[in-house]
């Protein structure tokens, strides 16, 4: 399959070769229909039902606030996990999870031993610009990520000059792999949206060390 994704450019629109979009010091790997529509149906209401969601709290110049979006952190035993200033030790695998994971597994050829889920309520959760580059996930850390539900814009910027951007847009069944030096050069964040849309989730599948 060739030339099949489209993605913005903050204006231009640019197609890439299946899977690979070409952004320089950054290995991404995208598949826009990695799960059919059925299938993405059942596990977005599975997960809705099943996991435990809730609102963590981070430390932020000496408050703590809720973060803006529910989270669930799942995985091996006994790999705490720290992020935002909150060490979390994981839930036990879910049924639902593991056939996620070995099917992206299967795709990544990477095992992966977490998963952070993030739950967008609606168009006013996000997460900020950052990177995933916690000491726990190695040198160049491995992220899959899996979306379900409504669509978001996933932005990218570069570390050392933030008018470098590059933003594909998540859809219900997408699947993103970041990888090689992607969190040493680049932030990536989902914005707010004032646009009317419904919950969102997604799942971010790490190797912790
Ligand atoms: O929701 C997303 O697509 C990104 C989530 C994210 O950046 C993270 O979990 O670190």
């Amino acid at each position: 399959m060739d030339n099949n994704i489209q993605a913005d450019l903050f204006g231009q629109t640019i197609e890439t070769p299946n899977p690979i979009i070409k952004l320089k010091d950054a290995e991404l790997l995208y598949h826009p229909a990695f799960f059919d529509k059925a299938e993405s149906d059942r596990i977005f209401k599975t997960l809705l039902e099943t996991i435990e969601w809730k609102q963590d709290k981070i430390m932020m110049y000496g408050k703590e606030l809720p973060l803006p979006r529910l989270s669930a952190w799942y995985g091996d035993n006994n790999k705490p996990y720290t992020y935002s200033g909150i060490t979390l030790n994981p839930l036990p695998w879910t049924d639902e999870l593991l056939q996620i994971k070995e099917k992206i597994e299967a795709e990544a050829k990477v095992k992966f031993s977490s998963v952070l889920l993030n739950r967008y309520r609606d168009g006013q959760d996000y997460v900020g610009w950052h990177t995933d580059a916690e000491k726990e996930l190695g040198k160049n850390p491995i992220i899959g990520s899996v979306n379900f539900g409504a669509t978001r814009k996933f932005q990218l910027r570069r570390i050392d000059d933030h008018k470098e951007k590059f933003e594909v847009e998540l859809k219900h069944g997408t699947f993103l792999v970041m990888g090689g030096t992607t969190q040493h050069f680049w932030q990536h964040q989902v914005p707010k949206t004032a646009h009317k849309i419904g919950e969102r989730l997604n799942l971010t599948f790490r190797v912790i060390y």
